[in-house]
């Protein structure tokens, strides 16, 4: 179905609902990547925007000239370091987040009155996804059933006038997910703050908070200390909790490049990842036609949650072969003593149980940590999600730390962020709890007063609207009800407030679960031309390095209603702050130069940002232990930590579930049904489970049964229910198995969380399997 829509060639969108029931199992793939990958990307690209749009975006993905893509964070090669970017600077799942953005399926006006809102809430993620992109601001007034369009400035008055009808600031909640620029997240927490609040949850909550809380504490800084030539001249990779393949396929590159310089890789993973197996470059004759690189020399299937007990065991394994770097360790570093006397002891009995792993292999996975002379420690949602989440990157920490392996060349720690712009979106203040020189630059340079109070984040958010002492959400980007845990008591808590708004590129699960009086406004995604009064604009982005870089997007917007999101914040602001507020909110939107110009006043390390951003690489941010070796923690030194290794308790018959990404989806945004390298077509609802565990369960191969969560607290069990998933015998370690997020999100409880770090555990819920 093709049809013309405001003189854009619009192709058509599945109107029934789509079918994931069929099911292809296939073995798990042996490498990643290679031909196959090109020829899936340049498939779903033609799909989705037709051969002009595919030719004109594809080459400006990651190019000095385009876009950043809107895909990960994995940072691109920089000049400096004397590296070439390819004409392909992309990956096929950077094609396929592009695709999604840079679709020409339009959801406007005629849709939603097709569609009630109820109609809406019954489809699946990927139904919703694959209807297209926003076209028109909307309304759902309390009652009514369908969304209905309204005018910009009627829309920023109507959540003006509800929000400041609150009884306090604190009645609402600003979240904001990483996609978003920086230049829109500095105005946007200055419009939070400014209003009264400090109520900012991110998707960083529920992604790298812990790695952000174990870095502060430890190094004093919660980012990554490695840039891009760092990770390619390491002689060891420990590749934590991660599947690159998928999700940071650009990654592989650099892995490869390790491999060929001789340096080795391990993998710390419950499942066998293809992409960290072997990789095919689609860029050399090697990966075109050969078998592609063998990465991981040893690959660890580690139990879920068995990460601190490995690294607890690999630390004493270092002390007693007494490869500790004494010089780092006395000239920048406090808690040496007291963490050696309790990491000297082994316990292996225990360690084996924790890990599933063999003495042996731990051994010699410590021999190779002990020979290397520039380790560098990669990790992903497979630590930030566990219990024990902040604990385990502390004893990362600690392994790197009696190495010596902070602040030189080649080695340091390494948090892969997720989306692209999640780590900007914090250097700009988008944190529910930013320290107090912020807050004090903030006021002196606006000269309006800031709260200091701290704010909720993510699952604080959820409790308070639960309760009733947040009735308003405001979300920037991203999709709060389906990227949220336990499902079920999150949607009511979204249906029971009085105003929700979503600040939307394409239709998700959160415009369909609503507030009473909810609103939709579409914007700018990254691929598009944002032309302003003072002409056309670029944003800014930080990677997972810290480099900051212009993006600029060249294609026509999805519709000539949009508003970036810089102008949306800025219009929305002076409603909500009123004619006298002493910040020009107008002068934002014509000029985004102005908006730099007090992020180069305000946020450290942002000095003459004007100038620095136009540099072709853009500029990094300082980093004090990658530096300098300079740790402003709390004792001026990094901190070696005492970290206890709680065991999991896993009753009888049940198994340990982690919930993660298939090969064809960007967190919420449902691509397709293809988990490519792990064999699975044609369906997300499965649960992979070892085929040892499945014959101990007493089920076959192929059963459909509810998954069924168990979480007790207080000496009660609460259990939570997601019906109708397919067993596939898949060779994932013992007692644990995996679904795809966000459809096992419903088993996730509210209450379960990451100690510090307040993230939900969505890598080790204890389920049961109950036969339909
Ligand atoms: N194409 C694509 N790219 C993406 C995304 C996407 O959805 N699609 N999402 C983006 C975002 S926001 C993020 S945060 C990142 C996520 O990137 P990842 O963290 O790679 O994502 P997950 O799919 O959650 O994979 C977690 C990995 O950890 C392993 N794991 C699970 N439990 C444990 C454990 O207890 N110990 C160890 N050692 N490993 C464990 C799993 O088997 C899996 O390989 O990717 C980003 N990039
Ligand atoms: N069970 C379970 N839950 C999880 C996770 C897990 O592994 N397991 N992972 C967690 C993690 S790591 C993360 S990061 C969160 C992700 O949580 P979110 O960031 O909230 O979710 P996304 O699916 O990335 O958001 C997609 C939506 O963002 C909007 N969007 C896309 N681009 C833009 C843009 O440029 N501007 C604006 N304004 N909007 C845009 C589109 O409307 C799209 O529908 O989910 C978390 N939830
Ligand atoms: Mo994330």
């Amino acid at each position: 179905m093709i049809e013309a829509h405001s003189g854009h060639m619009v192709r058509g969108a599945p109107e029934q609902d789509i079918d994931e029931s069929a099911l292809e199992v296939g073995s798990p793939k042996r490498a990643a990547a290679g031909v196959k990958g090109v020829l899936v990307s340049l498939q779903r690209s033609w799909e989705q925007m037709g051969a002009g749009r595919t030719l004109k975006t594809l080459p400006l993905l990651n190019q000095r000239s385009g876009f950043d893509c809107p895909g990960c964070a994995w940072p691109d090669p920089r000049e400096e370091d004397g590296d070439r970017r390819k004409l392909a600077e992309f990956c096929e799942n950077g094609a396929k987040a592009v695709a999604e953005e840079a679709t020409t399926r339009r959801v406007g006006p005629e849709f939603f009155a097709r569609h009630p809102i109820a109609e809406l809430a019954g489809k699946t993620d990927y139904w919703l996804g694959q209807q297209g992109r926003l076209t028109q601001p909307m309304v759902r007034l309390d009652g009514d059933e369908h969304y209905r369009p309204i005018g910009w400035a009627d829309a920023f008055d109507l959540i003006a006038e509800r929000l400041n009808g609150l009884d306090s600031p604190d009645e609402a909640v600003f979240y904001t997910s990483g996609r978003t620029s920086n230049e829109a997240a500095f105005l946007y927490q200055l419009m939070v703050r400014g209003f009264g609040t400090n109520n900012l949850p991110d998707c960083s909550n529920m992604c790298h908070e812990s790695s952000g809380s174990a870095l502060t504490e430890t190094i004093g800084i919660g980012k990554g200390s490695v840039s891009l030539a760092d990770v390619e001249q390491a002689d060891l990779v420990l590749v934590v909790g991660q599947n690159p393949g998928t999700n940071h396929p650009r990654m592989l590159s650099s892995l490869e490049k390790v491999k060929r310089r001789g340096g080795r890789i391990i993998a710390v993973n419950p499942l066998p990842e293809t992409g960290l197996m072997r990789f095919k470059n689609p860029q050399n004759v090697r990966g075109v036609i050969g078998g592609g690189t063998p990465l991981a020399d040893e690959f660890a299937q580690i139990r879920i949650g068995g990460d601190l007990a490995l690294f607890r065991a690999i630390n004493g394994l270092v002390l007693e072969a007494g490869a500790v770097d004494r010089e780092f360790v006395d000239a920048h570093t406090h808690g040496f003593e007291e963490f050696a006397a309790q990491a000297a002891e082994i316990d292996w009995a225990a360690t084996e149980e924790a890990t599933g792993l063999e003495r042996a292999q731990i051994e010699r996975i410590a021999g190779m940590v002990i020979a290397s002379e520039r380790t560098v420690a990669c990790w992903a949602m497979g630590l930030t999600q566990q219990k024990a989440a902040v604990a385990t990157i502390r004893e990362v920490v600690n392994l790197l730390l009696l190495r010596g392996m902070i602040g030189k060349p080649g080695a340091g720690v390494c948090p892969v962020r997720g989306h692209s712009n999640v780590q900007g979106d914090r250097t700009m203040g988008i944190w529910e709890k930013m320290p107090k020189a912020f807050l004090d630059a903030l006021e002196a340079e606006f000269g309006v007063p800031v709260p200091r109070r701290h704010g909720l984040d993510t699952v604080d958010s959820l409790r308070a609207m639960r309760d009733g002492r947040v009735r308003a959400f405001v979300g920037m980007g991203g999709n709060f009800v389906a990227a949220t845990p336990d499902t079920e008591a999150t949607e009511q808590a979204l249906r029971d407030c009085e105003l929700t708004v979503q600040i939307s590129t394409k239709l998700n699960r959160s415009h369909a679960v609503a507030g009473r009086t909810a609103l939709i406004l579409p914007t700018l995604g990254r691929t598009e031309k944002d032309v302003q009064a003072g002409g056309e604009q670029f944003v800014t982005v930080e990677d997972s390095m810290s480099v900051v870089h212009r993006s600029r997007g060249r294609l026509e917007p999805a519709s000539e209603h949009l508003l970036s999101e810089v102008a949306i914040v800025s219009r929305l602001a002076r409603r909500l702050l009123g004619n006298g507020h002493p910040v020009r909110w107008e002068v934002f939107e014509t000029d985004y130069d102005a908006v730099r110009d007090h992020i180069a006043n305000v946020v450290p390390g942002c000095e003459d940002y004007n100038r620095r951003v136009r540099e072709p690489d853009g500029f990094v941010l300082p980093h004090p232990p990658r530096d300098s070796r300079t740790f402003r923690t709390a004792t001026g030194k990094a901190n070696f930590t005492v970290n206890e290794a709680a065991p999991l308790e896993l009753p009888e018959g049940r198994l340990l579930l982690q919930t993660l990404r298939s090969h064809d989806q960007y967190n919420t945004t449902i691509y397709g049904l293809s988990d490519r390298y792990r064999g699975i077509e044609d369906a997300r609802r499965v649960v992979m489970v070892n085929p040892a565990d499945v014959e101990a369960l007493g089920f076959a191969d192929g059963d459909v049964v509810d998954l069924v969560s168990e979480w007790g607290q207080d000496g009660t069990t609460e259990e939570r229910r997601a019906e109708r998933f397919r067993i596939v015998a898949y060779p994932t370690a013992r007692d644990c198995a995996a679904a795809y997020y966000p459809e096992a999100n419903a088993l996730v409880p509210l209450g379960s969380v990451a100690e510090r770090s307040n993230t939900p555990v969505s890598k080790a819920i204890v389920v049961r399997l109950e036969r339909r």
